[in-house]
């Protein structure tokens, strides 16, 4: 927040996957905050599924709504980037001998 409330300041959140999907990449979807009177942020610790497949970063919505009366949103939604942490899978053949 830009500046403490006297009052405990609450507020919705739901996670949308863009390239990211629920349950695959990430696994929770939503649920309050609340920020503690006098303070100006909470932390939320958001799980990812890790996999051995190479597919790039992805990301999902993290998306504020229905604030408590005491404070206003002015920016709803965050960008999550998942960092793939798979290296890009390489080809090649191998070298045979073969009888005449
Ligand atoms: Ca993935
Ligand atoms: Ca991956």
């Amino acid at each position: 927040m830009t500046n403490a409330a006297t009052g405990n300041v609450t507020v919705n959140y739901t996670l949308t996957g863009v390239t990211a999907l629920s349950g695959t990449d990430y696994q929770h979807t939503g649920g309050t905050i609340t920020i503690t009177a006098g303070t100006t942020g909470a932390t939320r610790v958001l799980a990812t599924s890790g996999d051995l497949i190479y597919e790039g970063n992805e990301t999902f919505h993290f998306i504020l709504s229905s604030p408590s009366s005491n404070a206003s949103i002015s920016d709803a939604t965050g960008v999550v980037t998942i960092t793939d942490n798979d290296s890009q899978p390489t080809i090649s053949v191998n070298d045979i001998s073969i009888t005449e």
